[in-house]
């Protein structure tokens, strides 16, 4: 069952690079090669060589690197770039072409017949040079490719028996989780091989589309810290983590959770970009509680609105107490983790306090904590 042993292709180094304010050294991509392979993902996927002689360059000392992660590079389908990926020494090739008619016509002008021809030559070619090289073909722009032509391509690879992999890719973010769930079971039962799925979040579906592909049985997922990528970039590593969880937290123990928040930041960071406030489990924002009727709740119990647990992230979850939406459960714990004994009728006139300033202005804990000492002082 592939949610059982799913596998991360971790694609930070590559589609990562390709979003707007990404340029990484060769040392940042070292550390950021080192804290995934902390973390556990099961491969990292690296620009092209033929990108720059710096990227082609850098592959080979992350391979140098020794990590547990498989290292991959990522090529267009020709002989020459095949070359230069096989002079890196990475690990694993993916090879991607585009088979939608916008790009078949703009992008590489070959028809199916020729992209079939040429995929046959390329993957031959590898092959022959590197007998036990990671080879995934996939093809681009898949979900505005004709059903037809897709099936075609994809069984004339598998059945030429030189890949381990086919990738399905969303380029631009369109897919539906049925349309992603259907392609991904074809492919399972036709070729019986791997399968990844690639997708951008134009739409808001990355997250569902991975997910469903899964579930669909397929073995790999392509993500990206904090989801960077082209446009507004692809699955993220953090969002695909918290989707898994929720169905069921042993899918995602096999990884070191904890350092997520750390991966975020680093990649934030390099970017020259803050967290998103909304972003899943590591933004501002994601285990604060505010009204009343929530913090009450939780404070008895936390799972009566959270379905991630933050410690399991190394996280910790706040309750928020000066505002005009507060309640007085939420200004008793204050109190008692102050260790300040008030009595209820007590509390809740503060908590009134609270609320009538409030509506001027929040308040800020110490202000909060003020009130309390001065309540406390008068019992
Ligand atoms: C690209 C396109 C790609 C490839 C995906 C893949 C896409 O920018 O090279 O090879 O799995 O989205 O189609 O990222
Ligand atoms: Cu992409």
């Amino acid at each position: 069952m592939p949610l059982d042993s799913f596998s991360i292709i971790e694609s930070t180094l590559r589609e990562g690079e390709q979003f707007s304010t990404a340029a990484f050294t060769t040392a940042q991509k070292q550390e950021i090669a080192g804290l995934l392979d902390d973390f556990g993902v099961e491969m990292i996927e690296m620009t092209s060589p033929c990108a720059s002689p710096q990227s082609a360059a850098d592959i080979r000392i992350v391979v140098d690197m020794g990590l547990k992660a498989r290292i991959l590079t990522h090529i267009r389908c020709n002989r020459a770039d095949a070359h230069l990926a096989l002079e890196t020494g990475a690990q694993g090739i993916d090879i991607v072409i585009g088979t939608s008619p916008q790009l078949m016509q703009h992008s590489h002008g070959r028809n199916i017949n020729q992209i079939i021809d040429l995929a046959a030559d390329v993957l031959t070619f590898i092959r022959e040079q590197a007998p036990d090289v990671i080879l995934r073909f996939s093809t681009e722009d898949s979900f505005r490719s004709r059903e037809s032509d897709l099936l075609r391509v994809y069984l004339a690879i598998a059945d030429l028996g030189l890949v381990q992999r086919l990738g399905v890719a969303d380029t631009v973010g369109v897919a539906t989780p049925a349309q992603v769930s259907a392609i991904v079971h074809q492919l399972v039962r036709l070729t019986g091989l791997d399968v990844e799925f690639h997708g951008h979040n134009d739409s808001g579906c990355a997250i569902a589309n991975a997910c469903a592909a899964l579930e669909a049985g397929a073995t790999h997922i392509d993500t990206t810290i904090l989801g960077i990528g082209e446009r507004n970039g692809i699955t993220p590593l953090g969002g695909l983590l918290a989707r898994l969880y929720t169905l069921d937290r042993r899918y995602v123990t096999k990884y070191n959770l904890r350092l997520l928040p750390q991966l975020d930041q680093l990649v934030a960071d390099r970017c020259g970009i803050a967290i998103p406030f909304s972003n899943y489990i590591t933004g501002s924002s994601a285990f604060i509680h505010k009204a009343g009727i929530h913090a009450k709740a939780v404070l008895a119990d936390p799972t009566t609105y959270e379905i991630i647990q933050p410690a399991d992230f190394g996280l910790t979850r706040e309750i928020a107490i000066g505002h005009r939406l507060t309640g007085w459960n939420a200004v008793r714990d204050r109190a008692l983790s102050l260790g300040l004994q008030l009595d209820d009728a007590a509390l809740k006139a503060i908590t009134q306090t609270i609320k009538q300033q409030a509506d001027a202005q929040p308040l800020a804990l110490h202000e909060i904590d003020s009130l309390l000492h001065s309540a406390a002082v008068q019992l």
